[in-house]
């Protein structure tokens, strides 16, 4: 039997990185017939009921993948590493924002400021206790702090995924505010 947290985490697979897995292509904006996508992945050997779909959208706690209003269409929120639009608008960011990570990227972090690495954004965190939640996926949690009102007032957008995370192409270290007293000292 295959768990929810399985389930979720091919839904992932394929609606962030590899549709092309259960021979499936996202529209430009992300979205895949729902009908389309539970008979791609029965043919793929990955069988899904459209109850088992829904239990997974709602219950999920991060609300990664979120159905259109008529529900026939369904998209991950956030997280592609394809060439997705998601059609966000940029919106003005708290005055500070958070990033969990851990100690071994912080030299490289210095010299190069946040880069999306394989996602299409930067993901920032509204409050510490998320940001330490992201951190934690990788050992001891670091929090950035990111100066993102100087960020906007500089012309740098942001956007607010479904799911409450915020985006940004690149944090630049100068934005960093706190990076100084986290690096050790040399
Ligand atoms: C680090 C999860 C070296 C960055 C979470 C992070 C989040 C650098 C890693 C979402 C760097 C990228 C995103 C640089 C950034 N040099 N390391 N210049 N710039 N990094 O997973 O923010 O499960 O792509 O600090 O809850 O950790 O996907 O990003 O450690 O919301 O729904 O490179 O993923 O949600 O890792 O996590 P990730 P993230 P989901």
């Amino acid at each position: 039997m295959k768990s929810d947290t399985q389930t979720s985490k091919f839904l992932s697979l394929i609606l962030r990185h590899r549709p092309d897995k259960v021979g499936l292509t996202l529209d430009p904006d992300g979205w895949v017939d729902v009908d389309r996508l539970l008979a791609a992945m029965g043919e793929h050997g990955h069988r899904l009921e459209r109850a088992e779909l829904e239990r997974v959208v709602a219950e999920n706690n991060k609300k990664r993948f979120a159905f259109d209003p008529t529900g026939t269409r369904i998209r991950a929120s956030k997280g592609h590493s394809l060439d997705v639009d998601l059609g966000l608008e940029p919106r003005t960011p708290p005055d500070l924002l958070f990033h969990g990570t851990v100690a071994r990227t912080l030299a490289s972090i210095s010299r190069e400021g946040l880069r999306a690495m394989s996602r299409r954004h930067v993901h920032l965190s509204p409050d510490r206790a998320t940001a330490e939640i992201v951190g934690k996926r990788r050992g001891a949690p670091v929090i950035l702090e990111i100066d993102s009102a100087a960020m906007a007032q500089d012309g740098h957008a942001f956007y607010l995924s479904d799911n409450g995370v915020w985006l940004t192409d690149a944090v630049p270290a100068s934005y960093l505010r706190n990076l100084e007293e986290l690096l050790p000292p040399d």
